[in-house]
């Protein structure tokens, strides 16, 4: 296993962290004292090079090397397997917890709520982990693949750790973000916000539907006529609220239907967000990211609990920033300009430049249950500017209304194909 990655990165750490032990890390509190010898006193240290055999040097911390969340459960309960700079060890998920890169010591970046060490080419090698807001971000899984240094290189782009397992993955072995695709375009579509082409092959509106982009569809007067058979009862498709849309235009459109959600991403050539590879999600279907094309790209392929971060291994509120989207709690109370919050976007490759998945306006999936017409449950997602707390807010939450049910919150993105 090629070790030169990790020690450009572990230079970094000697380099710069010094003797100095003022990282967001109480020492005191640290309770996983793995390294047996002149490091015991807190476990702490510097690069692994001081730290017995066997042990790992991770993040100031001695720690056991591992590759799995379910060999640290076993080592010490709670623990799981995060990586550092010369291999993954196990540790708290609490740890290293930071707000900004001022956090973090050692050239370590501050990404979704902890320190993490960078991944300067925009990809992490070990699997499970992806570069977020600048760093290897997620659960490292197994080994990592071989980095495939260019020709004239030295091959010191990329690895953030060598997965602390020997020879496992030979040269040859495709990165992990290789094996899903990212779309190279989107369909040809004649209304609405630009398609973004994302993981799992299909393109997703960057923002949520506005009240322009919805008056412009209006103004072409388009028929009721020829609607599925569970939407006939609908006759009309100007929204119940906030109509015409004045001076918020760019905002996104509420006080619609299911129905007109469905039709104008119809209309558009687009079509309602629903299932990947097409037709509706299935209620068992909501929060799988290989299922539906909303969690898909609200969770960054089902690696966070918001479109900015938040680690599921942490806790299904984990990472939760009152800040980074239009929730109630970042005391806006209405809607903004589609896209303003800037926090509030994945910053993972293929995932990256989708507004307001979280917050906003909570939006419809193509995911009903029955056919019966007005009154089917169907799926809401995302929370919206009046919804207080975390949970509503996460991507994996769900909330059902029925079909022909308006709200002043609730709006819509389209998907193609
Ligand atoms: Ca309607
Ligand atoms: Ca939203």
């Amino acid at each position: 296993m090629e070790h030169r990655i990790g020690f450009v990165i572990a230079s970094l750490l000697v380099a710069t962290m010094g003797c100095s032990k003022d990282n967001d890390i109480d020492a005191s509190q640290t309770t996983i004292v793995y390294c047996q010898g002149p490091v015991q006193d807190n476990a702490t240290c510097e690069a692994t090079s001081q730290v017995p055999a066997g042990a790992l040097c991770v993040y100031g911390s001695c720690r056991a090397p591992c590759t799995s969340d379910a060999e640290c459960e076993a080592l010490v309960p709670g623990s799981v397997c995060l990586p550092g700079a010369s291999g993954s060890g196990c540790r708290f998920p609490e740890e290293a917890k930071c707000h900004d890169a001022t956090g973090c010591k050692g050239g370590l970046v501050c990404a979704a709520g902890e320190c993490r060490a960078p991944c300067p080419d925009g990809h992490c090698w070990l699997q499970g982990l992806s570069c977020v807001s600048g760093a290897c971000t997620g659960t490292a899984v197994g080994s990592a693949p071989e980095p495939q240094p260019e020709a004239g290189t030295d091959g010191s782009a990329g690895a953030a750790g060598d997965g602390g397992a020997d020879g496992a993955a030979g040269s040859g072995v495709e990165p992990v973000w290789g094996t899903e695709t990212i779309p190279s375009s989107c369909p040809q579509a004649t209304g609405g916000p630009a398609l973004v082409p994302v993981r799992g092959g299909y393109c997703i509106d960057a923002t949520e539907v506005t009240r322009e982009q919805y008056a412009q569809w209006l103004s072409t007067v388009p028929t009721t006529d020829g609607q599925d058979a569970w939407c006939v009862w609908n006759k009309d498709f100007t929204p119940v609220f906030k109509w015409p849309p004045e001076d918020k235009g760019s905002h996104a459109v509420v006080g619609v239907d299911w129905c007109d959600a469905y039709a104008y991403c119809k209309a558009v050539g687009k079509r309602l967000c629903g299932g990947i590879g097409g037709g509706a999600t299935a209620d068992a279907e909501l929060a799988d990211a290989a299922k539906s094309q909303w969690f898909n790209a609200c969770s960054s392929g089902g690696e966070f609990n918001y479109p900015y971060g938040g680690l599921p291994g942490a806790g299904a509120q984990a990472g939760y920033d009152e800040q980074a989207c239009n929730g109630a709690d970042k005391g806006v109370n209405t809607t903004l300009p589609a896209g303003t919050c800037t926090g509030c976007v994945s910053s993972e490759t293929g995932y990256a430049g989708v507004w307001d998945l979280s917050g906003s306006v909570e939006e419809w999936e193509d995911s009903c249950v029955g056919a019966a017409g007005k009154t089917d449950p169907c799926r809401k997602r995302g929370g919206s500017f009046i919804t207080g707390g975390a949970d509503p807010l996460r991507c994996a939450n769900t909330a059902a209304v029925s079909r022909d049910s308006v709200s002043g919150n609730v709006g819509f993105r389209c998907c193609a194909p």
